[in-house]
């Protein structure tokens, strides 16, 4: 957020005279303190409708009301917050009274907001800050938004563009960066007896005279002795076809460097061996596992990330001609009393790899005491500092060198990412898969009212920290970085915002920063397939299938009376956002719904007493109240968790040949791996607008978007679909196949892991060569970590 160096201030004009005196008199009349984008636009058309809307649209003062993504009323101010583009914020007041609109700074604001949260009194003025805009001005910020999310291909232009202009600098930046790569104690590309980047270029340009006379597939080992000969070893390439077409690649880096020649050559230098990936929180497991709470699509994600990685990096390696098994280790919690999910071995080896294994650490208190019980993702903070350093000695241990990435998940993974990449000086990859920040309204501002269960103190503490550590930022989607031109991006949330009476922050994050890239995840093809390919199918699972849905199966709610009607499927963790209790409501209210369609719910426990969680317990309590009140036995089935995948995916299959669809009704979805799942199962899907789904889905066309505030709407949708289904039966079909191309197209893991390979090259290069440019940014925030994070923890206990 940009504060405007001078206010600046509007005038209103005559119509503009009347249309605010009608909006703020209806501002008056609400009553509210703070606002939301919907109440702000609610406010807007009461006051056109007042004035015969006879105001021109491109009145400015009414852009800034409708561009205002929320706004704070203290009478006779009315602060707003406006977003006139995506990612572009600017602050702002009116004065009721004098009817003027005048710019404010980010400062202000914070200030204005803290005092209607603390009082006038508050101590706002010595409130600490968190200011990052200094440090912005050594990064290239994008301009357009459309290039948000194509972070890599804006660093290769600037690098390219801004570092490369001096021949000689570059050449020896690729020297230096060139003589750096080694694996164990072998060192690799360049020999230490090429001392200058003279002879790098001599070398190269011999070497490409002496390979232009060599058949392509001639092997590496038959021209290693005369490529060492002139200081080149191993990780060129496997062929001395390979080895040229690399040599090429950096001769025309080092003559002329265009962003596609940057990445494909740096996307050729064997510089990732080792990765870690930190995953703490949840039950980090291979069985009995998911649906518990905290433990869904992220562990499916990083399981199946590993195995395509594992695959990509040891291609990669080959085709360099390295002769080395890649190893990726994920690290975990170790829970003593794990019951059945083998969340108490150290170390497991991952299905379906060679080398990838989990570590589990321990949980210490600070007298070195392990923490035997699961805690919540939300109490993991006074723990994750020890983590992480323990974690590192095992690291060490295991590897026998330092990782060459490491890879976080979730806010407190990229802290414990943040705290080891720089200890271990490797390059940061963050994966957030669902911020919590925008999930909760105001949660910044009333953090106080959420501590006790949230400790949002501390965890969007540690968010800012690590998104500003990070190197590069993985996201499943643009709207998670930026939202749309309605809604705030979970990341762009992070650009400011106040906490009051703990800090506020002008400068967080800029969303135009290039370390942001979109990588979508993919659903396990071996496992999510359509219900049509019928000789890949796993007709052993049916009966087990057909008891699930209609038998004594343990744990079940309900039953259906007509066995013959489609079935609406939910499958989720019951957390208050997933929404099952909004969808079962909706259901339950819509009697042309009921009419033509029976829900089957998995989710969590049916039980109240095989519940530890406290929000998963309101859930269950909720859901059975609604089953009992909306008389919704013999309609609705409802059972527990389901963590076996494989019988997953054939039940996706089996709901599918019987014409159902899926819901994923959520309040918000980070991204939704069900969606994709039951997509490429060929189940029509119905997903919320609120997050990922918004952009998995094309509306009508491979799914439909469903607004999780507009239940009765929803179910109307769902309701013209089945009626319409049985006037034209081609339109299942038609949807379904829409699905099953989208994720065809979009969210495969093979392509997941090869732009992670490039990546992870390019921000390590970006990383070696802008090193000094951000030693004050790394100073600052080690800074905020102690005197601000570690204080809010200890706190905690
Ligand atoms: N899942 C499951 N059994 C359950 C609930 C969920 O196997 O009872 C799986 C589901 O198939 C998906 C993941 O857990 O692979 C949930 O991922 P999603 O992204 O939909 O939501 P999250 O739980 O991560 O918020
Ligand atoms: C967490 C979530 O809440 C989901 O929306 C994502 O699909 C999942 O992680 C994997 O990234």
């Amino acid at each position: 957020m940009t504060p405007r160096p001078d206010n600046e201030t509007i005038l209103p004009t005559e119509s503009e005279r009347l249309f605010l005196y009608a909006f703020f008199k209806r501002l008056r009349d609400a009553g509210r303190t703070f606002l939301l984008q919907s109440d702000i636009l609610d406010l807007i058309a009461g006051a056109e409708e007042a004035i015969d809307g006879d105001l021109d649209a491109s009145s400015p003062l009414r852009k800034v009301l409708a561009t205002s993504m929320n706004a704070a009323f203290n009478d006779p101010w009315l602060v707003v917050e406006t977003r006139p583009a995506i990612g572009r914020w600017c602050c702002g007041r009116f004065h009721l009274d004098q009817l003027s609109y005048e710019t404010i700074t980010t400062s202000e604001l914070m200030r204005f907001r803290e005092a209607l949260i603390d009082g006038p009194d508050a101590q706002a003025e010595l409130a600490i800050e968190y200011d990052g805009a200094a440090f912005l001005n050594d990064v290239p910020l994008m301009k357009d938004r459309r290039h948000i999310g194509r972070g890599v291909e804006y660093l290769n232009r600037t690098l390219a563009n801004r570092l490369f202009t001096d021949p000689d600098k570059r050449l020896s930046t690729l020297h230096d960066f060139l003589r750096l790569h080694h694996h164990k104690d072998r060192q690799l590309m360049l020999s230490q007896r090429i001392e200058t980047p003279g002879e790098m270029r001599d070398a190269v340009d011999e070497a490409r005279v002496l390979l232009a006379d060599i058949p392509a597939d001639t092997p590496w080992a038959a021209i290693r002795n005369s490529l060492t000969a002139l200081g080149l070893l191993a990780g060129w390439g496997d062929t001395a076809g390979r080895v040229l077409e690399t040599l090429d690649l950096l001769s025309e880096v080092i003559d002329a460097p265009s962003p596609s020649v940057i990445e494909d050559f740096l996307s050729r230098v064997p510089m990732i061996f080792s990765v870690a990936i930190f995953s703490p929180h949840g039950f980090f497991g291979q069985s009995n596992v998911l649906g518990l709470p905290d433990t869904g699509g992220q562990v499916v994600y990083i399981l199946d990330q590993v195995r395509a990685l594992e695959k990509e990096m040891r291609e990669r390696l080959r085709i360099q001609g390295i002769d080395s098994d890649p190893e990726i280790v994920v690290v975990t919690r170790l829970i003593p009393d794990a019951g059945n999910t083998g969340c108490d071995i150290p170390e497991e080896s991952i299905q379906g790899t060679r080398n990838a294994r989990i570590l589990r650490v321990p949980f210490t208190r600070p007298n070195g005491e392990v923490l035997p019980q699961w805690i919540s993702r939300f109490q993991v903070w006074p723990y994750l500092e020890r983590f992480a350093f323990n974690s590192v000695k095992i690291i060490l241990a295991e590897l026998g060198e330092r990782p060459d990435l490491v890879v976080g998940n979730y806010s407190d993974g990229n802290l414990v990412a943040t705290l080891v990449a720089e200890h271990l000086e490797v390059t940061q990859c963050n994966i957030a898969h669902a911020l919590e920040k925008t999930k909760y309204l105001f949660s910044d501002l009333y953090w106080r009212q959420n501590e006790d269960q949230y400790h949002f103190s501390a965890h969007f503490t540690a968010d800012l920290l690590a998104m500003n550590s990070a190197d590069f930022i993985i996201t499943s989607t643009y709207q998670e970085i930026a939202g749309s031109e309605t809604s705030v991006g979970q990341y762009e949330s992070y650009s400011a915002y106040t906490m009051p009476g703990l800090y506020r922050v002008t400068k967080g994050i800029d969303i135009y920063d290039p370390k942001f890239n979109i990588v979508s995840p993919g659903a396990d093809e071996d496992v999510y397939f359509p219900h049509t390919e019928k000789d890949r199918r796993i007709g052993d699972l049916a009966d087990d299938i057909e008891r699930l849905l209609h038998g004594d199966f343990p744990g079940a709610v309900s039953h259906f009376d007509d066995r013959e009607k489609p079935i609406i499927f939910l499958m989720s963790r019951l957390d208050q956002v997933k929404n099952v209790t909004g969808f079962v409501e909706w259901f339950g209210r819509d009697p042309r719904l009921r009419e033509l369609a029976n829900v089957f719910i998995i989710g969590g426990c049916t039980a109240l007493e095989e519940s530890d969680d406290e929000e998963e317990r309101r859930e269950i309590e909720h859901l059975h109240r609604l089953i009992h009140g909306h008389g919704l036995h013999g309609h609705l089935r409802w059972v527990p968790k389901q963590s076996d995948k494989i019988f997953n995916g054939e039940l996706y299959r089996t709901i599918a040949d019987r014409r159902g669809i899926f819901v994923q009704p959520a309040q918000f979805e980070a991204f939704g791996l069900t969606v994709i799942e039951a997509m490429t199962s060929g189940l029509p899907t119905f997903a919320t607008i609120h997050g990922g789904p918004l952009e998995i889905i094309e509306d009508g066309v491979s799914g439909f978007h469903i607004d999780s505030n507009h239940g009765e709407a929803a179910a109307k949708r769902m309701v013209e679909f089945f009626e319409r289904c049985q006037r034209e039966p081609g339109h299942w079909t038609e949807i379904s196949r829409g699905g099953i191309d989208r994720v065809e197209a979009r969210y495969t893991w093979r392509l997941y892991a090869s732009r992670l390979m490039t990546l992870s090259r390019v921000y390590g290069f970006w990383k070696f060569v802008s090193h000094l440019e951000r030693s004050g940014a790394r100073a600052y925030d080690r800074l905020f970590y102690s005197s601000v994070y570690r204080p809010i923890v200890e706190r905690m206990g």
